[in-house]
């Protein structure tokens, strides 16, 4: 098998980005301590639990990127673009070192495993890293990851509010009046956890996308007590059915991916089956908002860029920002031809949560927030350039949408911000400042003494001699003032500029439409605005 996850764990470890603590630790302060540390933490005795924690596996950006088997941010999109036109469907195994323990009915106890809470107002310990596989009789199987809140020994919720694939596999149960069987893995590799995040539309099983990552199957074992798959590798495996209670049951607050506490959500009611687990398993605490976070904007990142290639629309480069929690914001920036500045707004806009875009030419550097803002300052009409799409698909956990009732899923403005350069404003209005001798004037040989050499300090006749020459070069053509210093750099700069004044007194210059030096009267002359 590639990477499995005690693998990618000894990888963490070896580059020091893992810290074993063997000491006791109170399982109640878990969640700060992880908060707190640069590395991935594992727990080695937690008081009053068998089992070992380990926390923060990809709770950085370098860690995401180690767990992909990646050298850049950026390749983590290329290789779930790969995944993605090339899934690898998961095979079924017979052996699984998951059911090295395994407990059925009564035996299976939710509190002998390490859950911690994990932030303050939490409604309790959060299942957080389950792996959810469950079938629909018509629609097939899909996998997702959704958090479980323990209530009691053999009970939790199941947190899908969301309209996702899952929710909607519940609500057909739900309506049936059937429970509908789930297997939830915990402790598996970023791989599965990235496919499972990965929002499919409605028929496409997620584990394809984790084995196209992972480049071969994802090796599935059949469960005990119900009929359905667990990732075999798994640490642990909860067997499970979510009953047909319906969204009755109060749940959570859950520290949210928005880096804030969820409101208290109303979920169906979990009954656990069986729990198998390895004989020295590892409780996996994926830990929020940051292990979800940086796993989710490449997702973004794909489904942004398919759909513009969908749109036709040529795409230089794409921040979806962590300030937009990376999934609400996306900037793109574009090689436009014209029109297409809304083009990919409506391309952009349609892709998973996104809620806010701007699109920027490709001048623009989309990960300077700085450049972004200037783009919207300089080049954005609000009245032509923002569009706002009332009542799309919206994400529940918007803290910004108004309350709804109970069983009502709100829907949200969507907007658009064209700042790239419209059509029909003149390009020249967005010349940049430049330096002159930017090239051969360099501070540090300054710093370091360089001097220059003085030009001739000319006579009142050297400056009628030099307005001679500068006529006779600016009537051949315009020519900015830069240039008639550095073309007379025999000269120092203070006799070129009174050459220049006494052409200006004899009436002799002007400008041209660019601001060139010109002969006054002649062809190249600006004529006043009418
Ligand atoms: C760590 C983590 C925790 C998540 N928790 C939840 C959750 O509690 N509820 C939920 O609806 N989605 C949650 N998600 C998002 C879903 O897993 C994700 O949107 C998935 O693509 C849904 O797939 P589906 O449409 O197949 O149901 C979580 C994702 C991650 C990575
Ligand atoms: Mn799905």
């Amino acid at each position: 098998m590639t990477e499995s996850f005690r693998g990618f764990l000894d990888r963490l470890r070896q580059a020091g980005e893992l810290v074993d603590l063997h000491q006791p630790v109170d399982i109640r302060h878990i969640a700060t301590l992880v908060d707190q540390a640069e590395t991935a933490l594992y727990f080695h005795n937690v008081i009053g639990y068998k089992m070992p924690v380990v926390s923060g596996i990809i709770r950085s950006r370098e860690r995401a990127i180690m767990s992909m088997g990646c050298e850049t941010y950026r390749e983590i999109e290329d290789k779930l673009k790969n995944a993605l036109d090339h899934p690898i469907p998961p095979k079924m195994v017979e052996t699984s070192p998951t059911r090295e323990v395994t407990l059925v009915g009564d035996d299976a106890n939710l509190y002998d495993l390490p859950i911690p809470m994990c932030s303050v107002f939490d409604g309790g310990p959060v299942i957080t890293a389950g792996i959810v596989i469950a079938r629909d009789p018509e629609l097939g199987l899909n996998s997702g990851i959704y958090r479980f809140l323990v209530k009691e020994k053999g009970l939790t919720g199941i947190d899908v509010v969301t309209p996702n694939n899952m929710r909607l596999f519940a609500d057909r149960a739900f309506k049936a009046g059937k429970p509908l069987p789930i297997s939830i893995s915990i402790g598996n590799h970023p791989f599965e956890i990235m496919g499972s995040g990965y929002r499919a539309p409605l028929g496409v099983d997620e584990m394809g996308i984790a084995g196209g990552m992972r480049g071969e199957p994802v090796e599935l074992a059949q469960c005990q007590t119900i009929d359905l798959p667990y990732i075999a590798d798994s640490e642990i495996v909860i067997e499970a059915e979510i009953l047909p209670t319906g969204w009755t049951w109060p749940e959570g607050r859950f520290g949210e991916f928005t880096r804030l506490m969820g409101g208290l959500h109303w979920n169906p009611l979990v009954r656990v089956k069986a729990i198998s687990h390895r004989k020295d398993a590892v409780y996996y605490a994926l830990h929020m908002p940051w292990e979800n976070t940086w796993l989710a904007a490449p997702t973004r990142y794909a489904a942004i860029r398919q759909a513009l290639r969908t749109a036709g629309v040529q795409v230089k480069d794409i921040n979806v920002t962590l300030g937009g929690c990376a999934f609400w914001h996306a900037v793109i920036s574009i090689k436009k031809q014209a029109g297409e500045g809304k083009n990919a707004l409506l391309a952009a806009l349609s892709v998973m949560d996104l809620k806010h875009v701007v699109v920027v030419d490709d001048d623009i550097d989309v990960f300077n927030a700085n450049d972004v803002e200037w783009a919207i300052a300089t080049r954005v009409q609000g009245d032509r350039d923002i569009m706002v799409i009332t009542e799309a698909r919206g994400k529940p956990l918007d803290p910004s949408l108004l309350p709804m009732p109970q069983g009502v899923v709100p829907t949200t403005a969507k907007v658009g911000i064209d700042a790239t350069i419209s059509e029909g404003i003149p390009k020249e209005r967005f010349e940049r400042i430049s330096y002159a001798y930017a090239d051969t004037a360099k501070i540090g040989d300054y710093l370091k003494g360089k001097g220059d050499t003085p030009g001739k300090n000319g006579t009142e006749a050297d400056v009628k001699a030099l307005s001679e020459k500068i006529l006779e070069l600016i009537a051949k053509l315009p020519v900015y003032y830069t240039d008639i210093a550095e073309h007379f750099k025999e000269y120092d700069f203070g006799t070129v500029a009174r050459a220049l004044g006494y052409l200006h007194t004899t009436e002799k210059l002007w400008q041209d439409e660019r601001g060139k030096m010109c002969v006054r009267g002649s062809e190249f002359a600006a004529k006043l605005p009418k």
